[in-house]
């Protein structure tokens, strides 16, 4: 394989120069912005290529066994920087840059985030490929080259509007696209049996194909030379547009098949909660699914290889319900083409799969109409029916007369569709929740019967995230301040942050960390100046809520928490000097398609805009919106945080994982039982979490007895006057009207129960507001919850999966 350049700023400098000159066509000095970011990009890719080359060969070498992830979404966030920081070039790189008269800064800039997933899972699948990199695990992450990833969201007079997202309009400096080496998948048509010496077989003819084409990725390891690899699929049509019809003059036709076959990986869906059943989402899926089952098992693994050692090779692990189509797959291609027994093949197939579950909301649980999937993959739907008769066969075995488990149990609902999860928790080896409550309830409330049929089957592995990116990169002034307390080794070995405990109680090192912090915000402020034009005081309170819109995760409580404090000070109630000055931050995108979130946003802007222009509440409250949340902003907004807000409806969110992003950055949480948040909890000490709000157990009660939100605003007469300002059209001009949907929909359903939680919210911000006017008992809560959440590393996830699920030993 290829030499590296030398590590050195002159070696850096030739190969940029070289980049730019050879790579882009231009000179330095008629080189554009865009042009002087390619060859940088090419520049830190030349570095890796060696170890890439030489991990491909070793892992299609190797005998031993590799994982496979398998996600409809990566949120891959901007590559430079951290390859710049896997490699150890960035100061070379900065000052390489500084010899040819340019400004890393400026040059990095121009980076656009490749948005391809929707917000926690797809997050969550980034953070894994980064950790099993590190660990030296041989994995490949497979998923969708989406043409736009998740919608741009800008601000219309308060309200979300929806841009496409070309982060591809200026070229990816990242992909390796081979054409060559593309797939062909099939959809559509009938099945038919034939006789193949004496057996039946069933053979598939399909009525059209696309192509997949592989666009590979480097993932490269933390500091260890270690590259993996992403492969997104990119359709492309089988064949060119039609010429003949093309010269009839009938243009759109002549396309037409063309343009059907590449819309499959042309969006991301937007949704994240609600799947619509839509056919071009099962297309998506079954899409990536397939070329990646069959790019590792005729390419990745030798010609000759003997099915039946298939799980000693790989695991393929579904990322939530959507790969799950796979599992019909590998039986169609071990039954089918490699022409296996079906027990046989079914052997093997429960041994390659492991499910991921990342929710409990049962509106977010797939499933496809038999119709649908008989109309695009036939001979899956064949497959699943014969999977589930064999199941509920065993279901009828050994609960001889159960006639109803038999019913809930099946795969095939009441209505003829087919529920994914339940396919994904009969095919998979194991099944895991995100974080130990939602495992739990996962065994309890929403598969129990499945867990008492598969004793062993069901686990936990908490979420985590990369301390590269969301601690290293993120927070520099953190980073450093660690090291030179500790010493280095903490960014690959995180539980070495509970050194830091003992520093707590050193004045010298909280002012050391406050002054991080501060620091922080400055940046933060500079970064909204710029971005959004928005201002950002640097002795606030900064209190964050960052995440999707959704009425569970209550972004109508953080409001109705402001509303309260807004309206004691313009009621006169209390003196402004008596309220801890906070500037509020959200950050949220809406699924196009939730009207109710929708206007939940545009409430946000609506109270931000009156609170923000209110001289009473000038310099002590302060509410920020900047638009387009996304993976960069949150590198910028979390270290800067002081408090985390993690307010969800217990119960509902899986794990949430920005929740341990900003405890690694030390912000306090105010959160309640849910999640992750319970983990978080437990970890940091109770002294260092502002708990409040129903716990899990509270809430099925209160639902049991019946909920009634108007009780609650009875009892408290600050909520009945947050709730009635908004009624009373003071945030709309005097409109009545627009935000009325909103406080009916809490009034009188609140399925998220905000208003039964909202008094003891309250109190737990008095609690908030309490230590926060004792900086010193602050700052020493704040390191305790950096020392004490190195659990959190994405790393040890990863080690819970390869010991308990995937069996897959890093290779050294
Ligand atoms: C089916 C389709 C509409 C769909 C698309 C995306 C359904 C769900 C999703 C994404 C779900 C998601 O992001 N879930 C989050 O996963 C995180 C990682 O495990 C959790 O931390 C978080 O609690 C959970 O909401």
């Amino acid at each position: 394989p290829v030499q590296a350049p030398e590590p050195t700023v002159d070696g850096f400098v030739t190969q940029y120069l070289r980049n730019l000159n050879n790579g882009r066509g231009v000179a330095l000095s008629t080189s554009t912005a865009n042009d002087r970011y390619f060859a940088l990009a090419a520049t830190v890719r030349d570095y890796l290529m060696a170890r890439w080359l030489e991990d491909v060969r070793r892992q299609r070498t190797m005998q031993s066994k590799g994982v496979a992830y398998l996600s409809a979404e990566y949120l891959l966030g901007r590559q430079l920087d951290n390859n710049l920081l896997a490699t150890g070039l960035t100061d070379i790189a900065a000052e390489a840059l500084v010899a040819c008269g340019l400004d890393l800064e400026d040059v990095r800039a121009l980076e656009v985030e490749p948005g391809l997933g929707n917000g926690g899972l797809g997050r969550l699948a980034a953070c894994f490929i980064d950790s099993l990199a590190t660990l030296g695990v041989p994995s490949i992450g497979y998923g969708i080259r989406y043409e736009y990833g998740i919608f741009r969201q800008t601000f219309v007079d308060g309200q979300q509007v929806e841009q496409a997202d070309s982060w591809l309009a200026l070229g990816s400096p990242w992909e390796f696209p081979h054409p060559e080496a593309a797939q062909t998948i099939s959809f559509g048509g009938h099945t038919e049996t034939y006789d193949d010496e004496g057996v039946t077989r069933t053979r598939w003819e399909p009525s059209w194909n696309v192509l997949a084409v592989p666009y590979n990725y480097m993932v490269p390891g933390y500091h260890n030379g270690r590259v993996n690899t992403l492969r997104l699929w990119s359709a492309q049509a089988t064949k060119g547009f039609d010429l003949r019809v093309f010269n009839a003059g009938d243009y759109q036709e002549a396309v037409r098949a063309q343009t059907y076959a590449e819309n499959i990986s042309k969006v991301l869906y937007p949704e994240d909660s609600t799947p619509q059943g839509k056919e071009l989402r099962l297309q998506q899926q079954y899409f990536f699914v397939a070329a990646s089952i069959s790019d590792f098992v005729n390419l990745i693994l030798p010609s000759d290889f003997d099915m039946t050692h298939l799980p000693e090779r790989v695991i393929f692990q579904l990322n939530d319900t959507h790969p799950v189509i796979g599992v019909p797959e590998l039986m169609r291609v071990l039954v089918d083409e490699r022409k296996l027994e079906w027990d046989a093949a079914w052997q093997i197939t429960q041994q390659c799969f492991a499910y991921t579950c990342h929710t409990l909301l049962p509106e977010a649980l797939e499933v496809w109409s038999a119709d649908l999937l008989g109309r695009l993959l036939p001979r899956h739907l064949e497959i699943i029916y014969r999977i589930n008769d064999e199941f509920l066969e065993q279901v009828r075995e050994r609960f001889a007369g159960d006639a109803d488990r038999v019913q809930r149990m099946s795969i095939i609902s009441p209505d003829g569709s087919v529920r994914m999860a339940f396919l994904a928790t009969v095919a998979g080896s194991k099944v895991n929740g995100v974080a130990e409550l939602h495992s739990q309830l996962l065994r309890e409330k929403v598969l129990p019967d499945f867990d008492e049929f598969f004793p062993g089957k069901f686990t936990n592995v908490t979420n985590g995230v990369t301390p590269r990116r969301f601690v290293r990169l993120a927070n520099p002034g953190l980073s450093r301040l660690i090291t030179d307390t500790i010493g280095a080794g903490w960014l690959t070995d995180l539980d070495r942050l509970r050194e830091l405990e003992d520093y707590a109680d050193d004045a010298e090192f909280r002012s050391a960390f406050r002054a991080v912090k501060a620091a922080n915000k400055r940046v933060l402020a500079r970064t909204l100046a710029e971005r959004d034009g928005l201002t950002v005081a640097d002795d606030h309170l900064l209190d964050v809520m960052v995440k999707r819109l959704h009425e569970y995760k209550r972004q109508t409580l953080k409001l109705l928490h402001i509303i309260t404090e807004y309206d004691a000070i313009a009621s006169g109630r209390v003196t402004a000097d008596q309220v801890t000055p906070r500037t509020f931050v959200f950050g949220a995108k809406a699924a196009p398609g939730y009207a109710m979130a929708k206007r939940i946003i545009h409430l946000i802007n609506a109270v931000g805009s009156v609170v923000n222009d209110d001289p009473r509440v000038e310099g002590r409250l302060k509410v920020l919106f900047p638009p387009n949340y996304n993976v960069t902003l949150a590198e910028r907004v979390v270290p800067a945080a002081d408090l985390s807000e993690q307010i969800s409806l217990a119960g509902k969110e899986a794990s949430g994982t920005g929740n341990m992003k900003f405890a690694l950055n030390g912000a306090l949480t105010i959160g309640t039982d849910d999640g992750a948040n319970v983990e978080i909890r437990e970890l940091v000490g109770d002294d260092n979490f502002f708990l409040f709000g129903m716990a899990e157990p509270e809430v099925a009660d209160l639902q049991s007895r019946g909920y009634h939100p108007i009780d609650f605003v009875r009892a408290d007469e600050n909520l009945s006057r947050a709730l009635e300002l908004i009624s009373s059209g003071a945030f709309s001009g005097g409109d009545t009207s627009v935000f009325e949907p909103v406080v009916t929909n809490l009034t009188h359903h609140d399925p998220f129960m905000a208003l039964a939680d909202y008094t003891d919210y309250i109190a737990a911000q008095k609690r908030v507001d309490a230590l926060y006017a004792d900086q010193d008992a602050w700052t020493r809560a704040a390191i305790l919850n950096v020392a004490r959440c190195g659990f959190f590393s994405s790393d040890r996830s990863m080690r819970d999966y390869i010991d308990r699920i995937w069996h897959t030993p890093p290779i050294v």
